[in-house]
């Protein structure tokens, strides 16, 4: 039998940090070797954006390297062993796509059932076939998000079905190694930490893990958490529920964050802020990520570059400081986005090389 661990494979993110995690030696462990993202300095990006010239650095954090696709991994690793640990048979989720594709998966690999409920096509395409091969229990309502959060707190308090949404504290414990392996690679906490907002998980998780590095002594500072919502789903913003989000960026398509407080904890703990992005900003960051720096992202992702732009606009950054953007999602997830929004044309012609020199321009 081959030893990985003796080896020095990566083992996942709970075995790299168990000692900030609530595990022990007996606990299942159900992985997929997520974590360990690639944390990626993006100087085109900073150039376009006019960062350069304040000698500041830009990061970003491709989470869409994890194993289905987005950061949820990280959370779920967490959620599901602890769910294993307990002898869960089932576990259940409300998602706009993310979650119940790695809720899926995660149950996939324990051996458990998966129920998933997702708002009736608002969910890219990516998302759904992953979910359908994993096996998971589809129900599609007519609601939107924080209807089918509401239904499935109901359903796990009357069945033994865990719910493994991020009101899941374990979610959390699991999303917040993502500050860790930041931290580490940056030799301390960035200035600004930007992310997108929809259920304000993972802003409270990120949050949670910079205190504690901070706690430890490992970071000297705290970043000031730069947290960016949809302009017509930004509930936190405008400091009321919103019953009709609508944004092209369906991943945080959500008008009642369930980390509502968290989140506003984690930008007046840290001297941040929370503010929103329109559609408009959130595509053209995502085409700028794309085509300057290589990463394809998903839409929803680039609301935290486009918050960078947005904070630059404001006067909002700093000379000679630096700033990781978490990019959340895997851009493959949503190929009608991609096609849509790239505006590229795809020439077709003959297979004769005279026909194809001539579209080439050459
Ligand atoms: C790509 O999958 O809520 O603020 O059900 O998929 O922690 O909710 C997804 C959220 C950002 C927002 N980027 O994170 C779900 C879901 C992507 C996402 C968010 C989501 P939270």
């Amino acid at each position: 039998m081959i030893n990985f661990e003796q080896k020095g494979h990566y083992q996942g993110l709970i075995n790299r940090y168990k000692e900030y995690l609530p595990v022990t030696d007996t606990t299942p462990i159900v992985t997929l070797n997520e974590g360990n993202t690639p944390l990626i300095k993006a100087d085109n990006l900073a150039k376009k954006i006019g960062l350069d010239e304040m000698n500041c650095e830009i990061y970003l954090k491709f989470e869409g390297a994890n194993p289905t696709g987005s950061f949820k991994d990280r959370g779920m690793t967490m959620a599901v062993t602890k769910a294993k640990e307990a002898g869960a048979k089932a576990v259940i989720c409300a998602s706009t796509g993310n979650t119940s594709a790695a809720a899926a998966a995660y149950a996939a690999k324990a051996g458990m059932k998966a129920y998933v409920l997702i708002p009736d096509g608002y969910i890219a395409l990516g998302k759904l076939s992953q979910a359908m091969m994993y096996g998971a229990e589809i129900i599609a309502i007519k609601g939107n998000f924080d209807e089918a959060l509401e239904r499935v707190i109901e359903i796990s308090e009357k069945y033994p079905i865990t719910l493994v949404n991020s009101v899941n504290p374990y979610r959390i414990e699991g999303q917040k190694t993502g500050a860790f392996e930041i931290c580490e690679a940056l030799g301390d906490a960035p200035d600004y930490h930007f992310i997108p907002v929809g259920n304000a998980g993972n802003i409270t998780a990120y949050f949670k893990g910079y205190e504690e590095f901070l706690a430890l002594g490992k970071t000297s500072h705290l970043p000031k958490m730069m947290g960016f919502e949809a302009e017509v789903a930004a509930a936190i913003v405008k400091g009321e529920r919103i019953m009709k989000p609508e944004t092209i960026a369906t991943a945080i398509r959500i008008g009642n964050p369930a980390s509502w407080k968290q989140a506003e904890n984690a930008r007046d703990k840290s001297g941040g802020i929370i503010n929103y992005v329109t559609d408009e900003e959130i595509v053209e960051a995502y085409k700028l990520i794309a085509a300057n720096e290589g990463i394809l992202c998903e839409p929803a992702s680039a609301a935290s570059v486009a918050g960078v732009i947005k904070a630059k606009k404001l006067g909002l950054i700093e000379e000679n400081k630096n700033m990781v953007c978490i990019l959340t999602g895997n851009g493959l997830k949503d190929p009608d986005s991609a096609i849509k929004y790239s505006g590229c044309e795809v020439k077709k012609t003959s297979a004769e090389l005279n026909d194809i020199l001539k579209v080439m321009d050459l």
